[in-house]
């Protein structure tokens, strides 16, 4: 029997106790944003986003990860900060994401390469279907948080977003987030 300490913050998405703290810089999102010579000359250190994790039974086959999200808000020129985005290696899972804080967008993209949106204003509980690659965007002035559930087995393919892109892109214009194909 696993035992498993974690404490979830449901006002703020927050965890603590068993979990695994990662953090994505913008000097990792090389190619991801469409203003690659801006990213390039912002700092490397920014922090884009910080996930928490709490992993019991690691890997194995039926298993369940637990998560939350925390973009922080900003702008590489136009295009808000976002998550890498990936697609599960094992493409038959799915995944929820829902909006704890914040203001954001969900982009999701099927394996053909066709990509929508889903808002993301605090409650709304989003089912992420297998075979999507899904990516969050924070189109707010404070941070996004965002929690998420999903298979432990899953996996994360960020190669294939970077080599074909994620079809959309959420730039700001005219003070508003606007959706564009890319
Ligand atoms: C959620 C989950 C994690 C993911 C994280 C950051 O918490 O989907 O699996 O790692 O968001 O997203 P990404 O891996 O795309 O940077
Ligand atoms: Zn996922």
């Amino acid at each position: 029997m696993v035992q498993q300490t974690a404490i979830l913050n449901p006002a703020t998405g927050v965890l603590t106790g068993d979990i695994v703290e990662s953090t994505c810089l913008l000097g990792s999102m090389e190619g991801l944003f469409e203003d690659e010579e801006t990213r390039k000359a912002m700092p490397a250190e920014t922090v884009l986003y910080k996930v928490q994790v709490h992993a019991p039974d690691a890997d194995a086959e039926g298993g369940l990860f637990f998560g939350t999200s925390f973009i922080n808000p900003g702008l590489v020129g136009e295009e808000y900060f976002m998550t890498k985005g990936h697609y599960h290696n094992k493409r038959d899972t799915a995944e929820y994401y829902w909006c704890v804080s914040g203001q954001g967008l969900l982009l999701l993209m099927d394996e053909a390469g066709v990509a929508t949106w889903q808002e993301m204003t605090p409650g709304v509980l989003c089912y992420i279907p297998r075979r999507s690659a899904h990516r969050l965007v924070n189109t707010g002035d404070g941070v996004l948080t965002i929690g998420a559930c999903w298979p432990s087995d899953a996996g994360h393919d960020y190669g294939s977003i970077k080599e074909k892109g994620f079809g959309i892109r959420v730039k700001k214009v005219d003070g508003k987030p606007k959706v564009m194909k890319s």
